[in-house]
């Protein structure tokens, strides 16, 4: 058997069963033992970022890493960004990159590059693997080291060679260390803060976010008189109804700044201190008033689901009554199409059991009061900022999860980074709606600018921030990869087309037309 073959079958062993992969002449080897092993799924990507992109969207439902094949430093270099969005949402990812064959690199062929270099900043753990009778080893390890809490990507780079030597035979996938329980120290300090009552925010993110822990969150506010909230971005939200549905602290700075206004304590459940996106002349960074005192609860990588059971304990509110909530959708909205009425026409229409992968930028950042008591739901975000994510994300949690119903809300601008994901849809079946915020223009950018009010503004011309002139055709993109695809001019169109395309279980685009209006 050789190194290929012994990697696959220990790949299959660890429980990585996708492969979303671009590979080239390095990589051939590699893909042959894909093929030729069960219990592997190849799935072809037309760019990287899409592969990457799916990897991070399929880890966060399946709750295990998928693989990717990314073709020597430039595949990975086209790769990533959305590696980046996955590390900073500690996605679990086993980034498997090829290389040239090891006596092959002194001789600078035109696809040599320092891969290691450009892996690190994304990865957690890094690998050249140096031959074939270990590469087996290796992908095991990179398997432990994607899923050591919180989760991490993990690059395994596979020199040629290593692929077509004879290889060690499968190697056995040790177990991921499990996350570690905080201390009583942690769980005495955040009691005492949490008893101060309203002026203290128990902030929530990872595995916080599920419905145990959302449930435990709820007991402890309802006993304490403290607020909730989840960060701005998270990996992975459950919602709607029968949940305990909370709010996010708000993006844009002043809404962030009004939300925490009179805040002395945070407890940090999993999450982090909270900090603007962006630094901005006139406004602060950190977004909690100046004497905030923060306690850390439980870090990310801890168990916060334990952690707030045993702080639910201390209080003694593990039987305090809560109220999640209710399946009472708001109506289909009509009139305008706007963000406020498309949030409530999504609140009537996301199905049972769904999937919202939310890259909606400036539409999509207010969806969550009109989404509340929908049916229960999956809510995924973009936690590194870097765009072109809501596709391929979309695209690899409905690999993760063929019977659940996958609903993208995306910008058009972002879409645009990634949207080859439309054929790996087509090509793969895959059941994912994507809706296509068409603004014909990168609103989020416009708004700042204008917000500074500076020249260009003031002229109503927006230097590189406008998609018209000539207007993307998104269905016509769409159709000439394999989607279906429909323009929604109305509501009415819009509503009408996703409850469409949510009824059937194959990939569907809705572009949905937004005003260009800004302000
Ligand atoms: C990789 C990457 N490139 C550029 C940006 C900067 N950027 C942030 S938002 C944005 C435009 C978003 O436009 P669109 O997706 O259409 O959403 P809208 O603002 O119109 O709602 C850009 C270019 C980024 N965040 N990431």
């Amino acid at each position: 058997m050789n190194g290929a073959e012994s990697l696959v079958r220990t790949l299959v062993g660890g429980g990585v069963n996708v492969c979303f992969s671009n590979p080239g002449t390095s990589e051939m080897h590699f893909v042959a033992a894909l093929d030729r092993v069960d219990g592997m799924r190849c799935v072809l990507a037309l760019f990287e970022g899409v592969a990457t992109g799916a990897a991070d969207g399929y880890a966060r439902m399946a709750e295990k890493p998928a693989a990717t094949l990314l073709h020597l430093g430039p595949g990975l270099g086209n790769g990533l960004a959305n590696l980046h969005n996955a590390a900073k949402a500690s996605t679990p990812v086993v980034n498997i990159v090829g290389d040239h064959a090891s006596y092959h690199r002194k001789y600078d062929a035109p696809l040599t590059s320092d891969i290691e270099t450009a892996a690190k900043p994304v990865s957690g753990w890094v690998k050249t693997s140096p031959s074939a009778k270990d590469v087996a080893a290796d992908g095991a390890a990179a398997i432990v080291a994607a899923m050591t809490p919180p989760g991490q990507v993990a690059t395994l780079i596979l020199p040629g060679d290593t692929a077509w030597d004879e290889g060690s035979g499968p190697a056995q996938v040790a177990a991921a260390p499990v996350r570690v329980r905080v201390c009583e120290d942690a769980i005495r300090q955040s009691a005492q803060a949490l008893r101060a009552g309203a002026s203290t925010v128990l902030l929530l993110t990872g595995p916080a976010l599920r419905e145990k822990g959302l449930e435990l969150a709820a007991r402890i506010a309802a006993k304490t008189g403290a607020r909730i909230l989840a960060q701005t971005f998270n990996r992975r939200m459950e919602r709607g109804a029968g949940r305990v549905s909370i709010e996010r602290i708000p993006y844009p700075v002043d809404q962030a700044l009004k939300t925490l206004e009179g805040t002395r304590h945070i407890v940090l459940a999993g999450s982090r201190i909270p900090v603007a996106f962006f630094a901005y002349p006139d406004k602060p960074s950190l977004l909690a008033p100046k004497d905030t005192q923060f306690t850390t609860l439980s870090r990310l990588e801890e168990d916060s689901v334990h952690a707030l059971e045993w702080l639910a304990d201390e209080l003694g509110a593990k039987a305090q009554p809560i109220e999640p909530s209710r399946y009472s959708p708001p109506a289909p909205a009509t009139g305008r199409i706007e963000a406020a009425t498309i949030a409530q026409s999504l609140g009537a229409l996301i199905p049972e059991d769904a999937i919202v992968v939310d890259e909606g930028v400036s539409t999509g950042r207010g969806f969550f009061p009109a989404t509340k008591n929908a049916h229960p739901h999956t809510w995924l975000q973009n936690m590194g900022g870097s765009i072109g994510i809501g596709m391929p994300m979309a695209t690899g949690a409905a690999v993760a999860c063929p019977d659940r119903p996958v609903v993208n809300i995306q910008a058009d601008g972002s879409a645009m980074y990634t949207i080859q994901s439309l054929w790996t849809a087509a090509r793969y079946k895959i059941g994912v709606v994507f809706v296509i915020f068409n603004n014909t223009s990168y609103r989020i950018l416009k708004q700042r600018l204008f917000a500074q009010r500076g020249y260009a503004a003031q002229l109503d011309t927006y230097v590189g921030m406008e998609l018209n002139n000539p207007e993307i055709d998104y269905v016509g993109l769409a159709k000439s990869l394999g989607v279906p695809a429909a323009h929604a001019a109305s509501l009415h169109d819009a509503t009408d087309l996703i409850a469409k395309g949510l009824a059937g279980n194959s990939p569907m685009l809705i572009n949905v037309a937004i005003a260009r209006e800004f302000k």
